[in-house]
């Protein structure tokens, strides 16, 4: 870290709740914390954005809604943007987190600066997961996102399972690293009794925590069947982070009689001291390249039961770190929840080991100089005593 020149770095995410956007966040914080330059892209301040952290800039992207447009274009005032920071500040790497719109939006700010050259940013693309399961698949976006990952100088995924997919989605013509996500937990300002008070759970009570956007591929509806499957003796409330209105949900919770039992709570932005609250993590997720809640979940030495899909493998260790069950198995994913909350011991010693696991495997530490590695080798060396373009 010491002996490298730091770069300067433009980092492009989308802004509200979402695990690219916070991913992107934290990475910019460490890039910074270690002597780079970071400039934020966005159409407004990404929610964990401390913008107090020396050396980190935000540079709002301004939507007009022309009246001629039916629909407001956001990739064009992205790429104006990127362009006249990087000209003005002479960016090194346009870092972007989510292909679509925003590898587009490099490319075309790289063009805007004359053209690939030894002067312009290099494009570093981090796949995060539905721009290649989703929007790869759809013929209106496909070639576009192939076409910005071609003119990427680096592509990475966040995971192994989402490599895979990349490579059978796309015609690429380089190579795709894996940098996994990392995580950085924060200590909790509240103690576990003082959240609990709030949410009104008793500390006898095996409080299992979901947290997400909640939006169709998190399968609440499969969270709440499998929750309302796991009744035991012990008393279990489930409470729900939800990135989003939990509303069109309501109607499940109360067909299934749970309304008692589950705990909602909506647009959480410190979601941490209540996973530091809880006793497990569930989620059934029908595809999740990694799951960036599940990481941080076991940061807080949470064990997790979840779906055997997608990353998630790569993040949690069965019978390790928490339970994985195949898709859709309702039965086995309850009855694994049944057996942590009736064996506290077995619930904290998975709960070390993920956290362990997690400290060991997904730290900023270790992923960090992944992509500082990846910045310096395809940044041109300066000579001794040049201090940056
Ligand atoms: O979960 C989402 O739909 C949001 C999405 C995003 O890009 O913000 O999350 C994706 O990126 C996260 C950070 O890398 C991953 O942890 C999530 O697994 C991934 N979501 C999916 O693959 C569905």
């Amino acid at each position: 870290m010491e002996d490298r020149k730091p770069l300067k770095i433009g980092i492009t995410c989308y802004p509200l709740i979402g695990g690219s956007g916070i991913l992107a966040t934290a990475l910019g914080h460490e890039l910074a914390r270690r002597g780079n330059e970071v400039h934020f892209f966005s159409s407004s301040r990404p929610v964990r954005l401390d913008l107090s952290q020396p050396r980190i800039f935000f540079h709002e992207v301004v939507v007009n809604e022309y009246s001629l447009f039916k629909y407001p274009d956001y990739t064009l005032p992205l790429a104006v943007k990127m362009a006249g920071v990087a000209r003005e500040k002479h960016l090194d790497v346009f870092h972007v987190h989510y292909a679509v719109p925003h590898a587009t939006a490099a490319y075309l700010a790289v063009q805007m600066l004359g053209g690939r050259s030894a002067r312009a940013p290099k494009i570093v693309t981090t796949l995060h997961g539905t721009d290649t399961t989703l929007l790869g698949q759809d013929p209106s976006y496909r070639e576009a996102i192939e076409h910005a990952l071609s003119e990427s100088d680096a592509i990475t995924t966040v995971s192994e399972s989402l490599r895979r997919e990349t490579l059978e989605t796309f015609d690429l013509n380089k190579p795709v690293e894996v940098v996994s996500n990392f995580f950085i937990p924060a200590v909790p300002t509240r103690s576990r009794n003082a959240v609990r008070a709030e949410l009104g759970v008793g500390e006898d009570e095996f409080l299992i925590v979901h947290t997400s956007n909640v939006r169709p591929p998190k399968r609440i509806d499969l969270l709440l069947r499998v929750f309302a499957a796991a009744q035991s003796a012990r008393l279990m409330r489930l409470l729900i982070l939800a990135g989003g209105s939990f509303a069109p949900h309501m109607p499940l919770l109360e067909e299934l009689a749970i309304t008692d039992g589950v705990i909602v709570k909506e647009n959480v932005l410190d979601v941490e001291e209540y996973l530091a609250a809880a006793d497990a993590g569930l989620y059934t997720s029908e595809s999740e390249s990694f799951g960036l809640s599940i990481l941080e979940t076991l940061f807080h030495a949470k064990p997790v039961v979840a779906f055997r899909v997608g990353g998630i493998p790569e993040v949690v260790t069965d019978g390790a770190s928490g339970f994985l069950h195949p898709f859709e198995d309702i039965a086995s994913m309850s009855a694994s929840l049944r057996r942590l909350a009736e064996s506290p011991t077995l619930a904290t010693a998975m709960g070390k080991e993920g956290k362990r696991q997690a400290e060991a495997r997904f730290s900023a530490e270790k992923i960090v100089p992944l992509y500082e590695e990846i910045y310096d080798r395809l940044v041109p060396c300066l000579k001794p005593g040049q201090s940056g373009r």
